[in-house]
């Protein structure tokens, strides 16, 4: 059965808007991942580690048959192929996907907890998220993504619309 999942990507390292292009070319050609929406990209001040360059960060929707831990090995592999290096928490990083909900499932374990536990507290992951969003109160949370936002207003400075990447066309640099 498959189940429509949500991910947020971000990338503040090389060519970030060419790490997200790859990074969704990437998702949708695994057996078992399909991309549904993209969301606009938009340029965020860095949160958490503050001294880094800005991000861009989008949201993605997935149809998938994978399980979750199986979705979150396989963003994990894009994420090494796209030559992602695990320095300090928080810190620069060539792209970043993380896992934000799947289906209206709760997954609490040890490496893996769904929905994210950040997500209620980024607008650098909820303005991006609601633009492709089609429920209402989020799973696992008592709110709409419209009643977060509120209450993260200031926060909404930090992320700036930056533009749309088109992942479908042209080729890949490796592919020959
Ligand atoms: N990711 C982090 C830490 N800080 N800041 C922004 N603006 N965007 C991110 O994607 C981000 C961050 C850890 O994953
Ligand atoms: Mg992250
Ligand atoms: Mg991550």
């Amino acid at each position: 059965m498959s189940v429509t999942a949500y991910l947020g990507l971000g990338s503040n390292q090389g060519d970030r808007a060419e790490n997200l292009r790859q990074a969704i070319r990437k998702l949708d050609a695994q057996a078992g991942i399909r991309v549904l929406r993209v969301s606009p990209v938009y340029e965020t001040e860095p949160f958490g580690y503050v001294e880094q360059e800005v991000f861009l960060n989008m949201a993605v929707a997935v149809e998938t048959d994978l399980s979750p831990e199986q979705l979150l090995e396989t963003a994990l592999a894009v994420e090494r192929e796209l030559g992602r290096v695990r320095t300090i928490r928080w810190g620069p990083r060539t792209i970043d996907i993380d896992l934000l909900l799947y289906g209206t499932s709760s997954v609490s374990l040890e490496h893996l907890v769904i929905p994210h536990p950040g997500l209620s507290l980024r607008a650098f992951v909820l303005v991006p998220l609601r633009d492709i969003w089609e429920g209402g109160v989020l799973p696992g949370h008592d709110q709409t993504i419209d009643h977060y936002l509120f209450l993260l207003a200031e926060d909404h400075k930090g992320v700036r619309e930056w533009g749309a990447i088109n992942w479908e066309i042209g080729s890949d640099p490796s592919a020959s």
